[in-house]
């Protein structure tokens, strides 16, 4: 079977995390698999986008845009050279994250999907969109940048206008183990 590029996107608390973590044991069972997950907070562009996220460092809206993206770019031999190996990449947040969120804030949306054309396009993108009440009952919500209602809203909309053929919209506020099938349905597996 052709390894394939899977993006799970979606808003905060939305369960992304832990339904990638069931999805690879799922696509386990049937070749090999790997997770990815951006930002990559351990190499030395995810420092600085880590120490921003934490209200440690500010930066200009511009700057921390392109660094997100600098963290998919420094990733892209690997996962091209998986990709080319056979193994299936579940991708936790990529290049839509990059877009709704700086987007969100006011940047022009074409401005900021450019730094990250180029990169490999997914086969599939899962989308968990969580209701608000929901989100915000979920562990550690609120505590870093981003995660205020007002801005989850924009963020949602922004997502909606970047919504291909191959998305799958999924309902996450249902229990982990529904979510799981009803992403596992959504890819055939
Ligand atoms: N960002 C950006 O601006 N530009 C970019 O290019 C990229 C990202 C890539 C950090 O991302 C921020 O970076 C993010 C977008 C921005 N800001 N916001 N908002 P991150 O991916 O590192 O964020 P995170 O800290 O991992 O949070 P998260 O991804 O939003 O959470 P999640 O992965 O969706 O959820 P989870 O960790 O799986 O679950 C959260 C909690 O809920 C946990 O306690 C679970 O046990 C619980 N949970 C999960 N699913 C369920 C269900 N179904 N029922 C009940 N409880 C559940
Ligand atoms: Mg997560």
């Amino acid at each position: 079977m052709k390894a394939k590029f899977i993006i799970v996107e979606g808003l905060d608390r939305a369960g992304k995390s832990s339904q990638c973590e069931l999805l690879v044991k799922e696509l386990s069972k049937s070749g090999p698999v790997e997770l990815l997950k951006f930002p990559d907070r351990t190499t030395a562009v995810g420092k600085m986008i880590d120490a921003y996220l934490q209200s440690k460092s500010d930066l200009n809206d511009q700057a921390i845009h392109l660094l997100f993206s600098a963290n998919r770019w420094e990733a892209v031999e690997d996962i091209k050279s998986k990709l080319n190996s056979g193994v299936t990449l579940v991708v936790d947040r990529f290049s839509y994250s990059g877009a709704a969120f700086s987007a969100a804030k006011g940047l022009d949306l074409g401005w900021c999907k450019h730094p990250d054309v180029g990169l490999p396009e997914p086969d599939k993108v899962i989308f968990l969109d969580v209701s608000e009440e929901v989100a915000m009952q979920r562990g550690g919500y609120g505590n870093e940048r981003y995660e205020k209602l007002e801005f989850q809203r924009k963020v949602r909309s922004i997502f909606q206008q970047l919504r291909e053929p191959n998305w799958a919209w999924i309902n996450a506020d249902e229990s982990v183990e529904n979510v799981h099938q009803r992403i596992v349905q959504a890819l055939g597996v």
